[in-house]
């Protein structure tokens, strides 16, 4: 059964590529879902349709697929499809990996340079009806919420100048803007981040490019009320190695970090560039608000940190061990005064650490109580294969900020979990539900499980049995039913 994939732990195990376009509906459940849960569940995968071209690839270069749950009370249905993106139409023709390693387009075959070699595999974004599969090293390509066909790769109709959009927009619910940054925007190893705004209506109304201190994989950013945030990491392309065929990203240990602030819908010529700790690193940060209006100058950021980059790939490329276990991290509340720049921020460890964090839709850009992610807990068993990390996540977190509390459920040592989605709850008071596939090593199957987000401790309220494993989640999406339909509407 097995390819000849390359030998390592991205390949392996649950991370065997799986390739297989399929549906079914009235898939089995066991308990009940709670009737007022309504909606997609779109996720994005990574799963090479080929055997790579180089031996040192990883997880993350794999093809995208995007999948949906559709959840409607106690029916599920489900489909998954390859996002036919150009580097994956080109392959198909080919029936063979065209496109070199991670990141590296020096590495391509020669019949596709100057093809998109995005493979679209990082997050389903749904935004003013339209669901784009978006990845940080290209523009999004936008699939047909339905039949999760691939219509185009979308440039918010001709206006957007940036050649990439990162996976991680923030949607501000209050205005119903999107706002995202695309690093690399003019190539690979560029310092240019474009900064831009989408209104509620989907229009590109700002773009604007400023220079980061350097080059680095800008994985995600935060918006408050009133300022833009670009966390920058020493995560750093090496051009002459690209060039002579070899992995794009080195971690530098000896490098600071640094926060760029401006406000919201200022000039990018307002940032602020301030200087943190050195050799840290952070994919994911939970969200950040801003205390302006009540009169204060201070500036809140929650966040997963990790004193080294966490991909082994990345540090195995940069000398250094590319063992899980030699990972430090913690979920921080960064605090920094605006009107005190120069004292940098204070931090404030608050939670065990982990990634793949979630907060509510409805507290985007504000202040938010509750935050939830997956962290790998040694105490439930010894690491499995499961994604990237080399160290799958066997843990779910609650986190309450206001009162400091946090509660875990450990899944035991044969399971790991995928990110979570918040689903909300139309019951007042009510702090809704999470959602998440499970996936249980000794049998190799993946289940859909629910849970009341303020008693995780409780486990599954409701599973959602499959009849095929899935390949690691990498991010996924709610979408409330209405909202599917208002977008339907619209169409036609
Ligand atoms: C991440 C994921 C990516 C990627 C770069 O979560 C960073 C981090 C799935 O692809 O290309
Ligand atoms: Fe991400």
């Amino acid at each position: 059964m097995a390819r000849n994939w390359p030998k390592s732990f991205d390949f392996e195990g649950f991370n065997e590529p799986i390739g297989v376009e399929w549906s079914r509906p009235n898939l089995e459940v066991e308990g009940e879902i709670p009737a007022e849960i309504k909606g997609d569940f779109f996720r994005a995968t990574a799963d090479p349709a080929h055997v790579p071209t180089v031996e040192y690839d990883t997880f993350l270069s794999g093809d995208g697929m995007v999948s949906r749950f559709r959840i409607d009370g106690n029916t599920v249905d489900f489909a998954i499809r390859y996002v036919e993106t150009a580097r994956y139409k080109a392959e198909r023709e080919a029936r063979k990996a065209l496109f070199g390693a991670y990141h590296n387009p020096f590495t391509d075959h020669p019949s596709v340079q100057g093809i998109d070699r995005t493979t679209a595999n990082t997050t389903p974004v749904w935004h003013a009806g339209r669901l784009l599969m978006t990845k940080e090293d290209s523009r999004p390509y936008e699939i047909d919420p339905e039949t999760l066909e691939t219509l185009r790769s979308y440039d918010f109709d001709g206006k957007l100048k940036s050649l990439t959009m990162s996976a991680h927009p923030r949607i501000d619910p209050r205005t119903g803007e999107m706002f995202f940054h695309g690093y690399e925007a003019d190539g690979v190893t560029s310092t240019k981040v474009a900064y831009c705004i989408v209104d509620k209506d989907g229009n590109l109304v700002s773009e604007q490019w400023f220079d980061a201190p350097y080059c680095s994989m800008l994985h995600d950013f935060i918006v408050t009320e009133h300022y833009a945030i670009f966390p920058v990491f020493p995560t750093i392309p090496d051009l002459e190695r690209m060039k002579a065929g070899g992995p794009a990203w080195s971690h530098h240990q000896d490098k600071p970090s640094w926060l760029g602030i401006m406000p919201r819908y200022g000039k990018v010529e307002e940032m602020k560039w301030i200087e943190g700790p050195k050799g840290i690193s952070a994919f994911h940060m939970l969200g950040g608000w801003d205390e302006k209006s009540s009169g204060s100058s201070l500036v809140h950021m929650v966040l997963n940190v990790t004193d080294t980059n966490t991909f082994p790939f990345i540090r195995a490329a940069s000398g250094m061990d590319p063992s899980p276990a030699d990972v430090r991290g913690d979920l921080v509340h960064w605090t920094l005064d605006t009107d005190n720049l120069e004292a940098g921020y204070t931090s404030k460890k608050i939670g065990p650490p982990g990634d793949m964090s979630r907060i509510a839709a409805c507290n985007q850009c504000a202040e938010f109580d509750y935050g939830y992610y997956a962290c790998y807990d040694p105490r439930v068993g010894p690491p499995i294969i499961h994604s990237v990390v080399g160290a799958g996540f066997n843990t779910l977190v609650r986190v309450g900020l206001k009162n400091n509390d946090v509660t875990t459920l450990g899944l035991g040592p044969d399971r790991a979990i995928n990110e979570p989605v918040h689903i909300p709850s139309h019951q007042p008071g009510h702090e809704g539900y999470l959602a998440a596939v499970v996936d249980t090593h000794s049998t190799m199957s993946s289940e859909l499980w629910f849970l009341e987000a303020s008693d995780i401790a409780r486990g599954a309220i409701a599973k959602v049995k499959l009849p095929f494993r899935l390949r690691p989640q990498v991010h996924g999406t709610w979408v409330p039913a209405d909202e599917v339909a208002r977008a339907k509407a619209r169409q036609r």
